[in-house]
């Protein structure tokens, strides 16, 4: 094949190719079309290759100018390409931006997955009107040790509360030291005190676990709220105001007694029943804390004086719903649990 070819031909094939190439990146619609659209003109094999390597049949004087056509030509169509991708991604941005726009201001009931069991809502309500008194949260291990669970909270080594019938005791740490799944969440207060010095206001919310056969009102885990303040100048009063206003905002504005009781660790102690639907019904535990306790953490009881008090989270949330068997708070039961 050897067509002739003039100077004349080759600058009209680039003029025209110019033309097309600045229609067709105009049309183009991504960034893949535009890449194309690349490679098949400035490309090896692309249409501008292919009427350069037409060039070699012009005279030598000629070659020049069609080259510096041609180099226009690639300057221009760089430059097209990389406008028309700089408005293609705009577009498409903008696009993205109408397609995905959440109005935050439409009206709408806000449908939750799921929702707090109710232990745990009591719990949080409890911990949360103690931290309107001002108190903080303190939490504890799980596993404790004699001195932790009993002897601290002067409760002598032949008490009661220590039986095997009351106790789950496990085997021995490391170290050879009894060890045993907490009673109550106390041991929670004397470890606090050891590490923080009074005035201290605590809440220790937790499991507690108690070799307790399982029926309507009784399980071996349950969960405990005990609550601590020691100080200057508390006496029975103030322990006396707490109790009673913790009571009225979780139960509502009903009567309030105090008994005289006895617990190891508080001296005077007392039961608090309150009257819910006309009947006295026994809530929680408390007194001011024995001066055998503080003693024993190093605590000058002429000094510092300290009211606690403690109570069973499922008793509070069984009381308040109405619900009839503990069993029903562990065994996720859902048309149970959705009425909460
Ligand atoms: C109760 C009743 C009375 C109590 C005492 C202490 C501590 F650690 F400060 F001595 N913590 N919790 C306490 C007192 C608990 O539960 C029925």
């Amino acid at each position: 094949m050897s067509a002739i070819v003039s100077l004349q031909d080759l600058t009209d094939q680039l003029e025209q190719l110019e033309a097309e190439a600045a229609v067709a990146i105009a049309a183009a619609s991504g960034a893949a079309e535009l890449e194309e659209l690349r490679v098949g003109l400035l490309g090896k094999k692309g249409r501008v290759s292919g009427v350069l390597g037409a060039m070699g049949k012009l005279p030598g004087a000629e070659r020049p100018l069609v080259g510096q056509r041609a180099n226009l030509l690639k300057e221009l169509v760089q430059t097209l390409l990389a406008q028309r991708l700089e408005s293609v991604k705009t577009a498409a941005m903008a696009q993205r931006l109408e397609q995905e726009r959440l109005d935050v201001t439409v009206p709408c009931r806000y449908v939750p997955p799921g929702h707090r069991h109710p232990l745990i809502s009591t719990i949080e309500e409890i911990v949360d009107i103690f931290a309107g008194l001002g108190y903080r949260v303190s939490e504890g291990p799980e596993i404790e040790t004699d001195h932790y669970n009993f002897t601290a909270l002067n409760i002598p080594p032949h008490h009661p509360a220590r039986d095997m019938q009351d106790t789950f005791y496990l085997a021995p740490g490391a170290d050879g030291g009894e060890r045993l799944l907490r009673t109550h969440t106390s041991p929670v207060q004397i470890r606090h005190l050891e590490q923080n010095p009074p005035p201290v206001r605590i809440v220790a919310p937790g499991r507690v676990f108690r070799r307790d056969a399982v029926d309507a009102t009784h399980s071996p885990v349950f969960h405990q709220v005990e609550v601590l303040a020691l100080d200057e100048g508390l006496d029975f009063s103030h322990l006396r105001g707490t109790v009673t206003t913790f009571l009225q905002r979780f139960f509502g504005d009903l009567p309030v007694r105090f008994r005289a009781s006895y617990f190891p660790f508080t001296e005077p102690s007392a039961e608090v029943d309150v009257q819910w639907r006309g009947r006295w019904l026994e809530v929680m535990g408390c007194g001011m804390v024995d001066p055998a306790v503080l003693e024993g953490l190093g605590l000058d009881p002429q000094r510092w004086s300290g009211f606690a008090a403690g109570l069973g989270v499922e008793r509070f949330c069984m009381v308040r719903h109405g619900i009839d068997d503990i069993r029903r708070l562990y065994t996720s039961d859902l048309r149970f649990l959705e009425q909460f």
